[in-house]
């Protein structure tokens, strides 16, 4: 058994993940808050492959834990572990954001992430195999106004990949931080707090959808043992830049 772990299973990215690692039979350990969301998942997904759920809170450290010790048996046959859970919330100058906001996105993207990996990680290493894949974003490569804090954890997470390359190196634990720009998921709505004001996110441009991230995970994780992608900057053809889009 080789369990892939996908934090941030019950939409967007990371569902377009499960089901696209489900076609190739790929044993699943799917994470989320959502619990009901994630027994259709594992319902809808089982008859391809294995699939395990874990409901928690990854801002939550006593659940982390206690995910790690419920899921010890399957961490020992763990191979992969997608770091995908994340969120923005608000689009506000930092001097009107509001501190909820500030530590929801702080304790999920940074916090959570780390706790996750700091937690898995000797499993891989002890397997002697491993690839950690996180979702950074473009937002990790370019700052744009009234997204401070958002962006900050992105860097985070670029310079958190890097270095975790660097420290394990000798390793055969490969490290791949993928930073697509607008991808058509929840994001949006769970930004904006409203499906209108996402769906006009997207107005008159081509975004990328959850899938064409899913193809890049897969991609990176079939690539030989002996090859590292580091970090793949994914746009749509509509989008140059963070800001620059193409509306017809
Ligand atoms: P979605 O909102 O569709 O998915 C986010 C996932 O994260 C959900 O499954 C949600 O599950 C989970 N999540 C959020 N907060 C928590 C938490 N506290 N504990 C556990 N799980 C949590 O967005 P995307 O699929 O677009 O986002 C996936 C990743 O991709 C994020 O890291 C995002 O920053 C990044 N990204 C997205 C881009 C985009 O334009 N969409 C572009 C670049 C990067 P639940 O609510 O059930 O807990
Ligand atoms: C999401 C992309 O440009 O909205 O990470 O920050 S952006």
């Amino acid at each position: 058994m080789s369990w892939t772990i996908i934090s941030g299973s019950t939409s967007g990215i990371g569902l377009a993940t499960a089901e696209l690692l489900a076609s190739r039979a790929l044993p699943l350990i799917l994470l989320g808050r959502r619990q009901e969301r994630l027994e259709e998942i594992q319902k809808k997904l089982q008859s391809q492959t294995k699939v395990e759920i874990f409901a928690f809170d990854l801002r939550d450290r006593g659940q982390i834990k206690n995910f790690l010790e419920v899921a010890k048996p399957l961490l020992s046959t763990t191979h992969n572990l997608i770091n995908n859970a994340g969120l923005a919330r608000g689009v506000d100058s930092f001097q009107e954001s509001d501190l909820e906001d500030i530590d929801e996105m702080i304790e999920t993207n940074v916090n959570g992430l780390l706790h996750l990996t700091r937690g898995v990680l000797p499993f891989l290493i002890e397997n002697k195999k491993g690839h950690i894949i996180n979702l950074g974003s473009v937002a990790g490569r370019v700052v744009y106004p009234k997204g401070a804090v958002y962006c900050a954890t992105k860097y985070a997470v670029r310079a958190f990949s890097d270095g975790l390359r660097m420290d394990l190196l000798g390793t055969p634990i490969r490290v791949t931080n993928i930073e697509p720009g607008m991808v058509n998921t929840e994001f949006s709505e769970v930004r904006l707090r409203s499906k209108s004001k996402a769906d006009q996110v997207y107005a008159g441009m081509t975004p990328l959808t959850a899938k064409d991230i899913a193809e890049t995970i897969l991609w990176c994780l079939e690539r030989p043992a002996h090859v590292n992608i580091q970090e793949l900057v994914i746009y749509p053809t509509d989008q140059a830049s963070v800001g620059q889009v193409y509306r017809r």
